[in-house]
Parts: C-alpha cells; sequence; structure tokens
C-alpha cells in the first residue's frame, strides 16, 4: 500500500450491510420483495410513479435510521492519510460514506437523498413532503420530479471519470458487490489492463473473485479496516 501512487475503491451494497440496510440480491435482499422492472427501471417510473416513489421513500426513512459502520470510517481515515491519487466510487445510493467522512467520492448509481428533473434535468435535495405531483424547485414545473437514481438501462454518472482513474491506478479494491451489474462489474478489467493489482474484500466470493489478482473473505466492518491499516 505504501508503494501506491493511485488508489481506486468500488463499493457496493455489502459495506452498507452491518449498518443495517438490505442489500440487492441476498435471500432477504431487496429483490425479493420487488419485481426490478417494476421499481428500477424507467418504464416501471413511467407506469406506476406512485409504486416507484413509495418505494424510495421507504428506503429515505430507512437512511435515517442507520449509521456508518468501521469500514466506511476506515475509508475516509484512508483518505486523510494517502498522499497519492485517490478515488472512492460508489454504487450505493445511500449516505453513509459522506456522513463518516469521505470527500473524494462518486456515486455512480445516484443518490437517494436527491430529485431530478425531467424537464429541466438539474438535480436538488429531496425534500420529505415531495412525491410526483410536486414542483421543480428550479424551473418551477410540476410533476417532472424523479428520484435521482440511475435505473437499468441508463447511463450510470461520471462514467469518464472513473474510467479515467481506472486508467491510471496502480490499485483496485472491490467492496462487499456482487459483481452482477455493469459497467461497475467490468471496472476491475480496466484497471487490470493499465496494470494495476485488484483486490476483492467480500463475505462471499463476487462473480469474478478468482481473476482478482488477491481476494478476502468477511464481512467488511472486520476486513476493510484490518486491510486499510
Ligand atoms: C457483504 C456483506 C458484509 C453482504 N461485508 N460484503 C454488459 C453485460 C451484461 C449486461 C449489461 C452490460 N452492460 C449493461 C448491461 C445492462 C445492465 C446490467 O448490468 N444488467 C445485469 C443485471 C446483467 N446495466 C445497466 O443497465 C446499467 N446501465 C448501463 O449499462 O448503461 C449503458 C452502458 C453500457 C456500457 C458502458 C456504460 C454504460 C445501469 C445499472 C443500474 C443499476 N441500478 C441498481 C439500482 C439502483 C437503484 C436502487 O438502489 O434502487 O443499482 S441495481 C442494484 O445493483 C443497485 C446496485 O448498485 C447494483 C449492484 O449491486 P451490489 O451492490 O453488487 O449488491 P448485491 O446485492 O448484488 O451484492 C451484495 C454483495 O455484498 C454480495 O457480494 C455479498 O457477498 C456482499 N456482502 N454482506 C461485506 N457484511
Amino acid at each position: 500500500m505504501a508503494r501506491c501512487k493511485s488508489v481506486v475503491i468500488l463499493t457496493g451494497a455489502g459495506i452498507s450491510a452491518e449498518s443495517g440496510i438490505r442489500t440487492f440480491r441476498a435471500a432477504d435482499g431487496l429483490w425479493e420483495d420487488h419485481t426490478i422492472e417494476d421499481v428500477a427501471t424507467p418504464e416501471g417510473f413511467l407506469r406506476n410513479p406512485d409504486l416507484v416513489h413509495r418505494f424510495y421513500n421507504a428506503r429515505r426513512q430507512q437512511l435515517g435510521e442507520v449509521q456508518p459502520n468501521a469500514a466506511h470510517y476506515a475509508l475516509a481515515e484512508f483518505e486523510q492519510k494517502f498522499t497519492g491519487e485517490y478515488l472512492l466510487v460508489t454504487q450505493n445510493v445511500d449516505d453513509l460514506h459522506e456522513r463518516a467522512g469521505s470527500q473524494k467520492l462518486i456515486h455512480m448509481h445516484g443518490e437517494l437523498l436527491k430529485a431530478r428533473c425531467k424537464r429541466c434535468g438539474s438535480v436538488s435535495a429531496w425534500c420529505g413532503s415531495m412525491d410526483g405531483a410536486s414542483r421543480c424547485p428550479l424551473c418551477s414545473a410540476v410533476g417532472s420530479l424523479r428520484p435521482h437514481i440511475v435505473w437499468f438501462h441508463e447511463m450510470p454518472l461520471e462514467l469518464d471519470r472513473i474510467y479515467n482513474a481506472l486508467s491510471r491506478c496502480d490499485l483496485f479494491i472491490s467492496i462487499g458487490t456482487s459483481g452482477n451489474v455493469y459497467p461497475a462489474a467490468g471496472f476491475f478489467q480496466e484497471a487490470s489492463a493499465a496494470g494495476a493489482r485488484t483486490v476483492e474484500l467480500n463475505l462471499e466470493p463476487g462473480q469474478h473473485a478468482s481473476i482478482f489478482d488477491h481476494f478476502e473473505n468477511g464481512p467488511a466492518t472486520s476486513l476493510v479496516p484490518a486491510y486499510l491499516k
């Protein structure tokens, strides 16, 4: 670690699991109770916006009841002390990384606590009272707000910055993601092609664990602080 000049870290739902946020694909995961096509696609939102708003409102409410855990804090501390280039890319839409103190952070799948206007494209804070009939705080259009979430078939955010960092890194660490969802699932290959060492820290091996240079298995709250020490 001391010899690294540029580090990219990718996190998934597993890093927030011990804070009490459900992952997606576990036996008790979010996709067990909800049909992906209904709640996580633009077509589902067009069909039944009320259902989608209810799904995200319930998750916003839960976010107020959970706290960052030792893995989130370990990443924030590492960012503070590491002197090279650093980028944390999270697929998570919760705000636990920033609440732990991370700053060099990209939410590639959006943010639960933000709204996006379909008319003017502006992104604003999600207020508790917002719903499908609310007015955009910028352009005042009525009924144009949607969750600032990247659904299936939509383009993830800030990919240029992410691929740029991947092309320069010499260490890539994937934490708590199953490696099922692209393009994030392919990031380790980009990093590897650039000559980086690739490391996966996960409770259970992800889709590509066997082709990472190094895999460690266990809960994020133990593995991450120990690995970044
Ligand atoms: C622990 C733990 C503990 C548990 N400690 N670990 C190429 C090939 C095939 C398909 C495609 C492809 N390119 C695009 C696609 C289509 C699609 C896709 O990937 N489909 C697959 C299902 C096959 N991708 C898209 O549509 C994306 N857009 C796109 O590709 O645009 C075009 C494009 C093309 C080429 C280049 C660039 C762009 C958009 C994807 C949007 C994903 N959105 C979601 C929902 C967000 C909203 C919401 O939150 O409601 O994002 S889906 C969901 O999955 C969520 C997550 O961010 C994402 C990843 O899940 P994650 O984090 O890995 O969670 P789990 O549950 O799968 O895994 C949890 C892990 O934690 C496990 O491994 C456990 O072991 C571990 N764990 N406890 C440590 N205590």
